[in-house]
């Protein structure tokens, strides 16, 4: 066997390394802190931390950027990035795609928080406009489920019950008597800040900045980008036209 060939039977081995993400599909990449149910019970407070808030914003903002995503939302320990179906970073390979999104949370997460810190990292493919809205809309419910139940847990425990029993207590209560549970400890779950139930997006938006121009020697207007942390995401169907808007304006692009 001479060289070439061996080269060849060695590459052939790197049997997932050709897979494309299917062109023209909108893509959604998704990582997820490992092990951080236990990370953050060392580190930070429950149910929600403003420091952890913020080092997952600072990844996300990386992450925009470096994977030039459309729309990044972010909740508990996990960041979604919108990704337009003419991407084509990385020749649209899944390998690429998924180890260097964790690579780059990894990296950008550790370096804003200070503790080594890993993210997994996996792709949602979506056929149509309305799939990226139902995406976008689990993962915003999933917020809210995890909300309400970290509340409950954390100040039943709060008052001294032990894990079992919170556990216990919460496990069967629909969303009402959750809410009610709350209630009776004065927190009015609604009146949480709407990033602790709904999550945070991050987008691109346009603005006027003052320029100079050395050819005329006149001040002029420019037009940059930056980004956008909405703290308010709406829900429902204004969260619909929010995402519509995004990927309708992404394909005059
Ligand atoms: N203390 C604290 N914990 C948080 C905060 N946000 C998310 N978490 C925790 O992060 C964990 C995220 O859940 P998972 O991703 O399902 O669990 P995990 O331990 O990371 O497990 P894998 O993702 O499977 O590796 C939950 O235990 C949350 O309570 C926060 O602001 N404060
Ligand atoms: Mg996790």
């Amino acid at each position: 066997m001479n060289n070439d060939q061996f080269e060849a039977k060695m590459r052939q081995a790197e049997y997932f390394h050709e897979l494309r993400l299917v062109p023209g599909a909108w893509v959604v990449i998704r990582v997820d802190g490992r092990g951080f149910s236990r990370f953050t019970e060392k580190h930070f407070q429950k149910p929600c931390d403003e420091r952890f808030r913020d080092y997952m914003l600072q990844t996300a903002q990386v992450l925009l950027e470096e994977l030039t995503g459309l729309y990044v939302y972010t909740e508990s320990d996990e960041i979604s990035i919108l990704i337009k179906p003419n991407w084509n970073l990385f020749d649209r390979g899944w390998e690429k795609a998924v180890s260097i999104s964790a690579g780059i949370a990894s990296a950008a997460f550790t370096h804003a928080c200070g503790k080594v810190a890993h993210f997994d990292s996996r792709v949602w493919l979506g056929v149509n406009e309305d799939a990226v809205v139902d995406y976008f809309r689990w993962r915003q419910s999933d917020a809210q489920r995890c909300a309400l139940n970290g509340w409950c847990y954390w100040t039943l425990r709060n008052t001294g019950v032990n894990v079992r029993q919170a556990t216990k207590r919460i496990e069967k209560l629909s969303v009402a008597a959750k809410q009610e549970l709350l209630l009776e400890y004065g927190i009015t779950f609604n009146e949480l800040p709407a990033w602790q139930r709904q999550g945070v997006g991050l987008y691109w938006e346009e603005y006027e900045k003052e320029g100079y121009n050395p050819q005329t020697d006149e001040t002029v207007k420019v037009l940059r980008r930056r980004v956008k942390v909405d703290w308010e995401l709406p829900v429902q169907q204004d969260y619909k036209n929010l995402l519509l808007n995004f990927m309708r304006a992404s394909n005059l692009v």
